[in-house]
């Protein structure tokens, strides 16, 4: 028999409420009729706040950080985008995080897999310059947007002199809550690859998914959209959109928690009362329970991520005004 782990509580001496309350702390119990915060509410609290990132200032700061930081002890030279809330240093939105990258010409990032689901977006690319995931070669150009799916071994390569720039978006903040966390270097720091594939279903070539985009149906007048995917990840989707210029495009709250990037254009979104002016490379967070709405002030092309699949699967994808 083992010992027991504290002595017999005697909870019929508790004169008052404060007196019960007081007692539960020795088994390790705490009562659910007088909590402070209630664990249940009638709505999505709005914990993550809506959120702009611009390209330009990224740049800047990951160029200077390509004389500062060494690839050699750094896993990745990389910019998180951090909600801007107190206590949080990681995640963008509650699931997803955001992060810019950047290699110098002639550098390689080493290979590594992870549990997490990661994908990127190309800000400037070049023909030499790669992902390789699995061992294959995977050109990254402008615009294009590239897989690395959970167990995936992958690393970057810039075979010219060129530096590269993207947006990296992982599911890692969702990791971290449920704990399935793990991570392992390549023995080989850059994985060996002599194999180039273009079409690797891992890539949605930008030169592809543009003109399938400009053909699509219209979602709203003047907005035009496209989910790219087979492949698809379990816990976030990506759907490229198209707005002309002019545009105003009124969205209304879902409990998806989104982040947007631009791929080309101007414009501005309205979101909790504050405006986003944004342009080609920027980022912004719009975390679930918010309406917002886009104007495009030039023709753009948007990117937006979201874990709306994973809220599907677990039918807790809801519109405002259909919680039930
Ligand atoms: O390129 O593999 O921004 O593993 C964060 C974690 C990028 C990557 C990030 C990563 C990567
Ligand atoms: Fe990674």
């Amino acid at each position: 028999m083992s010992q027991a782990e504290h002595a017999e509580v005697d909870f019929d001496s508790a004169q008052d409420l404060p007196a019960l309350h007081a007692l539960l702390e020795h088994v390790q119990m705490k009562n659910g009729w007088a909590k402070p915060t209630p664990s249940l509410y009638p709505q999505p609290k709005q914990t993550f706040v809506p959120a702009h990132w611009r390209y330009r200032d990224a740049r800047a700061a990951l160029h200077a950080a390509g004389r500062l930081v060494g690839t050699e002890w750094a896993e990745r030279r990389n910019l998180i985008m951090a909600n801007p809330i107190p206590g949080n240093d990681y995640a963008t939105v509650r699931t997803l995080v955001g992060a810019y990258q950047m290699i110098k010409g002639y550098e390689s990032a080493r290979s590594h897999r992870h549990t997490p689901n990661a994908m990127r977006v190309v800000l400037e690319g070049a023909p030499n310059m790669y992902t390789i995931v699995d061992g294959v070669k995977i050109p990254m150009l402008a615009g294009d947007i590239l897989l690395t799916p959970n167990g995936c071994y992958h690393g970057h390569l810039s075979e010219s002199d060129q530096e590269g720039y993207w947006i990296d978006f992982l599911d890692a903040p969702l990791v971290q809550h449920l704990n399935p966390m793990f991570f392992e270097v390549h023995p080989d720091e850059l994985e060996k690859s002599h194999r180039v594939d273009a079409h690797s279903p891992m890539r949605f070539a930008y030169a592809d998914y543009r003109p399938r985009l400009l053909e699509s149906a219209e979602i709203a007048s003047g907005v035009r959209s496209l989910e790219l995917g087979p492949p698809s990840l379990v816990t976030f989707d990506r759907v490229v959109l198209h707005l002309f210029a002019g545009t105003q495009w009124q969205c209304v709250r879902t409990t998806a928690n989104r982040i947007f990037t631009v791929v080309e254009g101007k414009g501005v979104t309205r979101v909790a009362g504050r405006e986003f002016h944004w342009a080609a490379g920027d980022m912004f967070a719009v975390p679930g329970w918010n309406e917002y709405r886009i104007e495009a002030s030039d023709d753009a092309l948007l990117l937006r991520v979201s874990d709306e699949p994973l809220l599907r699967m677990l039918d807790w994808y809801r519109v405002d005004g259909t919680a039930w």
